[in-house]
């Protein structure tokens, strides 16, 4: 049922909120006091009911470029009108292909090849997926362990769930796949409390890895995946060393070094990806969000060339990987995905993200001693604030705080628990850093 008020509404505002089953949603406190967004533009949200609300989120992660660009929307819009779909099996399309070699020059040479799909978490699958068919084909077939790490977050398939490490999201799902084990997480308040970009401390977290080597013996393992910076658990910038740590002892055993870049990926970092930042060749990066600026979805896998070309053997009628998704390369995505790389290019967003970054830490650092804020962590344009939760309620805290930024203080943020995220679109300003750092520390207090 519609509203049928007289009073003209800009949009259709639903009065019945039943029906739709919100993903990673309280749906039940939602529906008593929903946030309804009906429009967007650079760096603000429109509501339903007209307010104007600076977005310190990038939506999900995903608008680098700010929202409402119209040369993405044009060439959607003009790619829907002359190609509305087109099957990605066996048949392709020109704008495919010019994606997927715009995708590979961005990323570190050698990572040659891109395999698309549509979210995220395909994109964790696909990974995982490879490294055990790439393993097979190269003879060692006995390569079938996975390796995530404690708070890690791939998504939301069975494989992404299985090396995820967010306890809230695993426990609910059953045995998940077997032959799966966890490097521990790489945070110690104590020891990296108020620290801007990477900890000092952390990286020995690696050398774990040599103990599951030694536990389940290198030839059992197929790889290990990680996100470069822990985003969904609440931003966890990688340890000084951590990263080259873990290629070098995966190197050493023959195991596959997968980076999740759903969040890192295109600019977060100030690099086109964290790989760059961080100096280490993974043998896959995984991709999805920015790659559209979040305007249609799209996810993929960027593979290394020795890796894609194990493949590329035997009878050349047959199939070679035998995985994909209907819409994986979907036209429209393509074309997205080729508007919002030319914006990154032309505005010199990546760089951008770099330079803003110290500003950004400093700023982000100014709420350090407003109550409750036990500690806050940065890296790029992202930023994490952990609030102590309210005694008996973990998660209160963080998710009184998202409806006060909503409801109260014109603000979107992200939560996870009782940490406030922001990571706002690299097009933000200066002025506006410091307008939602202000709004911040007016949640903080609201919310003491
Ligand atoms: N890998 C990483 C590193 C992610 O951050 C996914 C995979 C899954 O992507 P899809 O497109 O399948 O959702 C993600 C998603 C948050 C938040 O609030 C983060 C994500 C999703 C939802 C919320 O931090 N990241």
């Amino acid at each position: 049922m519609l509203d049928k008020s007289p009073r003209p509404s800009a949009v259709n505002v639903p009065n019945d909120l039943a029906a739709h089953w919100m993903p990673f949603t309280a749906n039940r406190a939602f529906k008593k006091a929903p946030r309804l967004l009906a429009g967007a533009k650079d760096m603000h949200y429109f509501t339903v009911d007209g307010r104007k609300i600076i977005d310190a989120a990038s939506g999900m992660w995903c608008t680098n470029a700010g929202h409402g660009r119209s040369q993405i929307s044009e060439a959607i819009a003009k790619q829907a009108a002359a190609l509305d779909y087109a099957p990605p099996f066996q048949f392709g399309i020109p704008q495919a292909f010019e994606l997927a070699s715009r995708i590979a020059d961005l990323a570190p040479a050698g990572l040659d090849h891109v395999f698309f799909c549509n979210s995220g978490s395909e994109a964790a699958d696909t990974a995982l997926k490879i490294a055990l068919a790439y393993h097979q084909l190269a003879g060692q077939g006995t390569r079938t362990r996975l390796i995530g790490r404690e708070r890690g977050y791939h998504g939301v398939g069975f494989g992404g769930t299985s090396v995820g490490g967010i306890v809230g999201n695993r426990k609910m799902f059953g045995t998940l796949l077997a032959g799966v084990d966890h490097l521990p997480h790489t945070y110690d308040r104590e020891k990296q409390a108020f620290t801007k970009g990477e900890p000092e401390y952390g990286a020995h977290f690696a050398d774990e890895l040599e103990r599951l080597v030694n536990l389940h013996g290198a030839s059992t393992i197929a790889a290990v995946i990680v996100e470069p910076m822990a985003g969904s658990t609440g931003v966890l910038p990688a340890p000084k060393g951590y990263l080259k740590r873990l290629r070098e002892i995966t190197q050493k055993h023959g195991i596959l070094l997968i980076f999740d870049e759903v969040i890192t990926g295109y600019g977060r970092l100030g690099h086109a990806f964290a790989a760059e930042r961080y100096g280490v060749l993974p043998d896959m990066i995984t991709f999805a969000k920015g790659i559209t600026n979040g305007a249609a979805p799209m996810g993929g896998v960027i593979v290394r060339d020795t890796i894609h070309d194990a493949f590329m053997s035997g009878p050349e009628h047959v199939v070679e990987l035998t995985h994909g998704y209907t819409y994986s390369a979907h036209p429209i995505a393509c074309a997205a995905g080729l508007a919002t790389l030319d914006i990154y290019r032309d505005e010199k967003l990546f760089e951008r993200a770099g330079k803003l970054e110290s500003k950004f830490a400093d700023a982000v650092m100014s709420l350090k001693g407003l109550p409750n804020v036990v500690d806050i962590r940065t890296v790029g344009l992202t930023a994490g604030i952990d609030l102590a939760p309210r005694p008996d309620l973990p998660g209160k805290r963080g998710f009184d705080a998202l409806n006060s930024a909503f409801h109260d203080n014109d603000l979107m943020l992200r939560i996870a628990g009782d940490t406030l995220a922001l990571t706002p679109p690299l097009i933000v300003s200066e002025a506006e850093i410091g307008e939602i750092i202000e709004k911040v520390g007016k949640i903080i207090r609201a919310v003491a």
